[in-house]
């Protein structure tokens, strides 16, 4: 592998090169089998309920110092195979100027929603000196994280631009989905702006350390396969182009994908992220069978009794045998009311369960 990154750079450095994470990522064997949550910093933690008190969501993520510790917490708390970098993917919107508040109990609200031509063509550019808070949160992270891994991550272009449409969280989508029919042009301008503020966001994240990046199309399965194709696609293939100089992983993920997966894989992605709706050994067989894979318990299962959830943890894990490698995770996000000590005996019995012997 070559990197287009700095020489101190953990995986250029040797760090995370041989990560449980990273080989899993790269289709390498492994001795254990690699575990994260998506949204596990935050929310269901009592130590990050107790820094973030009297801090917005959205300046906890500009203050480096902060953001670097929440990164940390449940890695510290619950021996993960990788932090995931705490932000959200409307920070560098926030970072380009754009009005935008993270409203608790909601979740992020647009100052003025983006419906017209001229809305698009007004979009400020996100310039990246706007974006040193970021470069300093990671680098205080990668320092304290050493060999553990650090993923950063980005909206894609449908699902940011769903936002900014929208208005504020709206799960159908109606706005979005009209001006899509209605004005694919001005749609199409979106797009692309919305692909080079990601670009640019995910750039800094890789550049300052973060070893995989992961690209968040939550609600892209809200599309059939035809919009997808014509109207997005070519926008997540141009994120996926962007960072490829950088040599890091490339984690595409969306839920309720599962008539999608090849698209996501198309578009420029070195591992697949897979939602609850189909099963890690039919998601490797509708890829091929050589795409390594990360999923996909379903969260509800989190709250359920320990036995039922430890049959669900081995059957994920023996699904994911199908792929070439699997990195074990939830299929969307940590619940916010989840028992933090239930997460802990998830990894532990992740970690307990030997990943097939592979020949290297
Ligand atoms: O006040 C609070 O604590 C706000 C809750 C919160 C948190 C902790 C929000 C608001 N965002 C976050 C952090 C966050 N967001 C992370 C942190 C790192 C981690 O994973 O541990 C990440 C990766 C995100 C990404 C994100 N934000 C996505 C993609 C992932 C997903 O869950 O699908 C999306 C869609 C958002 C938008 C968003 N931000 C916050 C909320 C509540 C939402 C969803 C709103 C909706 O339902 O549409």
């Amino acid at each position: 592998m070559t990197f287009q990154l700095p020489d101190n750079h953990p995986l250029v450095a040797g760090n995370t090169a041989d990560s449980a994470l990273i080989r899993a990522y790269t289709g390498r064997p492994v001795t254990r089998r690699p575990v994260w949550f998506m949204r596990q910093a935050g929310r269901s933690l009592p130590e990050y309920r107790k820094v973030r008190e009297g801090i917005s969501m959205l300046d906890s993520c500009l203050k480096p110092e902060l953001a670097a510790e929440i990164t940390c917490q449940p890695v510290r708390r619950h021996d993960v195979d990788a932090g995931i970098f705490f932000s959200d993917i409307v920070v560098p919107l926030k970072l380009a100027g754009i009005e935008v508040e993270i409203v608790p109990g909601v979740g992020p609200v647009m100052g003025k929603a983006i419906r017209t031509a001229a809305d698009v063509a007004a979009l400020p550019e996100l310039d990246p000196a706007a974006l040193a808070p970021i470069r300093e949160a990671v680098g205080i992270v990668v320092a304290e994280l050493g060999d553990t891994p650090l993923i950063g991550f980005a909206g894609a272009p449908f699902t940011l631009a769903s936002y900014l449409v929208e208005g504020r969280p709206n799960r159908e989508l109606p706005a979005t989905r009209a001006m899509l029919a209605a004005d694919p042009h001005t749609f199409n301008q979106l797009l692309a702006w919305v692909a080079r503020l990601t670009t640019t966001f995910l750039r800094a994240q890789a550049e300052a350390g973060a070893s995989a990046l992961q690209l968040f199309d939550s609600w892209v399965g809200r599309l059939s396969v035809a919009e997808y194709e014509t109207a997005v696609q070519p926008h997540s293939t141009a994120v996926f182009a962007g960072i490829a100089d950088l040599g890091v992983p490339r984690v595409h993920f969306g839920t309720a994908t599962k008539d999608l997966l090849p698209n996501l894989l198309a578009a420029g992605a070195d591992v697949v992220g897979v939602a609850t709706d189909i099963t890690l050994s039919q998601a490797s067989a509708l890829l091929g069978g050589n795409v390594v894979l990360q999923g996909n318990l379903d969260p509800a299962m989190l709250s359920a009794k320990w036995s039922e959830l430890a049959c669900e943890v081995r059957q994920v894990c023996a699904q994911g045998e199908a792929a070439p490698g699997h990195v074990f995770n939830l299929g969307h996000g940590v619940p916010p009311d989840t028992d933090p000590e239930v997460l802990t005996r998830v990894v532990e019995l992740v970690h307990s369960i030997p990943p097939k012997a592979v020949k290297e």
